[in-house]
């Protein structure tokens, strides 16, 4: 399993259990700073594993969820070359979440544990994955813009402290690649195609704006966890400076080919060397992220209705000599 160590909650609690130990502490703190990676088996302060489990279980669940967009569409794609890219898209954001789910397993939270909360809406998820994919164009954009945030953030922490974590994103990102190509290829098409093509990807880009904003977490002033996770450097860089850096290298991309994006006031300052833009309602991204979005409810029922589907088949696997009720009989 990639180069992981599966940890038991047991095994987890029994190493926190030595938490009141300045020395180790210190020992671990100096470690980060030299810039080594952080293993399975090493000690580590009970928050740097809870931080752990946290951001990595949330980063897996959207995978999985994120997933369900782009999958709606497969049934109707344009063309079956464009459908078998991306089936193979779908397919790999299902891998990625099985190769988070699996680093963080290492963490002391076992993948039933992370599923059941994710369905019991106790997890959270990318706010991206709870707006609806209305057309065509919305493949585009997701494999352009979702894709090309998730990069911006996941090369920056594969650069972090917990090996499994950063073994899985560098990774990931390789795979990230190849659908940012995919997107990008759709998007150029339908932003250099008829008329309607390009009505269809700008009005696509206009609903996918604030959500693509909202995508790196609050603002710095009120990002709850970022302090932390920068000290132990399993974060590298801050929501606004990720924020930043995404707008740096895509508003000059969808401008070329004669796009807009619906914000008279986003523009680079160039003595701060830092985009403005309007205050994207941050209400609006914690009702999404909290449960209250377009598409909650109808994404959980997804991943229950697979959950409870395919539980035979996991029944099956850990006691084959059985005999299973199958959804089909
Ligand atoms: N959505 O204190 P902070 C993808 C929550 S993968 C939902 O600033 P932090 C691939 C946050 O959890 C996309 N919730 O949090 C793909 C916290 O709530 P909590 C996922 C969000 O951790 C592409 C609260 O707000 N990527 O797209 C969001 O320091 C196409 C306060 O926030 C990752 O998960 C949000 N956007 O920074 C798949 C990367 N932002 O937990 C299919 C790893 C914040 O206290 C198709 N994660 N919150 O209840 C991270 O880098 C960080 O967790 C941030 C947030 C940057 C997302």
């Amino acid at each position: 399993m990639y180069g992981n160590t599966f940890m038991t909650a047991e095994e987890a609690k029994q190493m926190d259990q030595t938490q009141d130990n300045p020395q180790k502490l210190i020992a671990f703190e100096a470690r980060i700073e030299r810039g080594e990676k952080i293993e399975p088996g090493d000690w580590m302060p009970v928050d740097y594993r809870k931080q752990l489990i946290r951001m990595i279980e949330q980063h897996a669940h959207s995978e999985i969820v994120g997933a369900l967009p782009e999958g709606t569409w497969i049934t109707r794609s344009p063309g079956f070359k464009r459908k078998l890219a991306l089936i193979a898209k779908v397919q790999d954001e299902i891998g990625h979440g099985q190769l988070l789910y699996s680093a963080c397993e290492t963490l002391g939270k076992t993948r039933e544990e992370m599923l059941d909360d994710l369905l019991s809406g106790k997890s959270k998820y990318s706010n991206v994955f709870n707006y609806p994919a209305k057309t065509w164009a919305d493949m585009a954009v997701i494999g352009f813009l979702v894709d090309g945030a998730a990069i911006v953030n996941q090369v920056i922490n594969s650069k972090g402290s917990y090996g499994p974590y950063c073994r899985a994103l560098e990774r990931i990102c390789f795979e990230e690649s190849f659908h940012l190509k995919q997107g990008h290829d759709n998007f150029v098409f339908l932003a250099t195609g008829t008329n309607v093509q390009r009505e269809m990807v700008q009005e696509a880009l206009n609903r996918w704006y604030i959500p693509l904003l909202h995508f790196f977490g609050p603002s710095d002033k009120t990002s709850v966890h970022s302090e932390k996770l920068m000290k132990w450097k399993i974060k590298l860089a801050t929501n606004d400076d990720m924020r930043n850096q995404f707008l740096d290298q895509y508003v000059p991309k969808i401008r070329e080919v004669g796009l807009t994006l619906p914000d008279e006031k986003l523009k680079k300052n160039l003595e701060t060397n830092k985009w403005e833009f309007s205050d994207p309602d941050w209400d609006e991204f914690y009702r999404v992220v909290n449960g209250d979005g377009p598409c909650n409810k109808e994404r959980l029922e997804v991943r229950r209705f697979a959950e409870e589907q395919g539980r035979w088949v996991r029944q099956a696997l850990v006691n084959p000599q059985d005999k299973y009720v199958t959804p089909f009989a």
